[in-house]
């Protein structure tokens, strides 16, 4: 890891006692690494892997990742989703007895701090808005979106809260390679990705889904795209991963002058679906964990 990162990372983290990591749990072994949990922890301070958009996998899945994810890094992992206020007690008590291991109480005046870090959109200000139960992160559908390091003192917490800075986010979303950062919606392709990049991130993202589950990812398109089922001949059909931006402008109608399928604007709308989470495609713990 980079060395800018990690004086970057130590800084923001120097008040924080206790470090939720937030991660996206349809993919969490690609928003973890083991260099960075490193780089983080020390003996004054404790770090909870939280895998958060719960919401988007089913049960099993989150739980079989919870159990893989502790055996492998020693380190309490907590499955939530932060929209849908889903596992709140548990990320809170969860909280509580890092603080407690750490002979930490607010309520005896101790100083503590409790950082989020991780990837832009992982949900880390949704994470801050939950633990404080009400909203003053403020967070938005847009990655990238927290500026300034946060610092928020919520009363009756006991503990300051600091969420990432934009800065930090960026580098380590710089640390993985392209598809990933679209896999895991680190940034917004809308408004970063000129159009003619467009087809080349639709083509990458769709080769990613087909890595992780190409039976979900089919399962997904034959729905999406019921003519594939019927086999259709005059409408575009699905030959690879560089082939779905033409099927979404088929679905979607979009033509260029002359007729043709308007391949960009089927690239843009493929990586919006994404963004709004509506492909169940999904990292499968390893077997031997389930
Ligand atoms: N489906 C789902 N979306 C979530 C969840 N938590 C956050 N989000 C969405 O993810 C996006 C980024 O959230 P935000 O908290 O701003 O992420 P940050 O960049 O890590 O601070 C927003 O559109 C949130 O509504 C969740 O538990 N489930
Ligand atoms: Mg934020």
């Amino acid at each position: 890891m980079d060395q800018r990162f990690a004086g970057m990372v130590k800084s923001v983290l120097q008040n924080a006692n206790v470090i939720v990591m937030v991660a996206d749990a349809r993919y969490p072994q690609r928003c973890v690494s083991r260099a960075f949990l490193e780089s983080v922890s020390s003996k004054d301070k404790r770090v909870i892997l939280c895998l958060n958009k719960a919401d988007l996998i089913p049960k099993h899945i989150g739980a079989g990742w919870r159990r893989c994810l502790h055996d492998t890094y020693q380190l309490p992992v907590v499955c939530i989703s932060a929209r849908d206020r889903l596992g709140t007690r548990h990320l809170r008590d969860a909280v509580a007895r890092q603080f407690g291991l750490l002979g930490l109480d607010g309520r005896k005046g101790d100083e503590c701090g409790l950082g989020l870090v991780g990837l832009p959109n992982a949900g880390k200000s949704t994470v801050a808005n939950l633990l404080k139960g009400s909203r003053s992160a403020s967070t938005s559908p847009k990655p990238g979106h927290t500026v300034g390091v946060q610092s928020l003192r919520v009363k009756g917490l006991g503990y300051m809260l600091y969420d990432t800075p934009g800065v930090v986010e960026t580098l380590m979303r710089e640390e993985l390679p392209l598809a990933d950062q679209l896999l895991l919606c680190a940034f917004n392709p809308m408004t970063e990705l000129a159009t003619e990049e467009m087809p080349d991130a639709a083509t990458r993202l769709a080769a990613r889904f087909e890595e992780l589950d190409p039976a979900a990812f089919e399962a997904w398109r034959l729905d999406f795209f019921p003519w594939l089922r019927a086999g259709q001949e005059n409408k575009a059909s699905y030959e690879g991963p560089s082939s779905i931006s033409l099927l979404f402008a088929q679905k979607l109608g979009k033509l260029q002058k002359g007729g043709v399928l308007d391949e960009r604007a089927g690239a843009s709308l493929f990586l919006q679906h994404h963004l709004s989470g509506k492909i169940p495609v999904y990292e499968h713990p390893p077997s031997t964990f389930s």
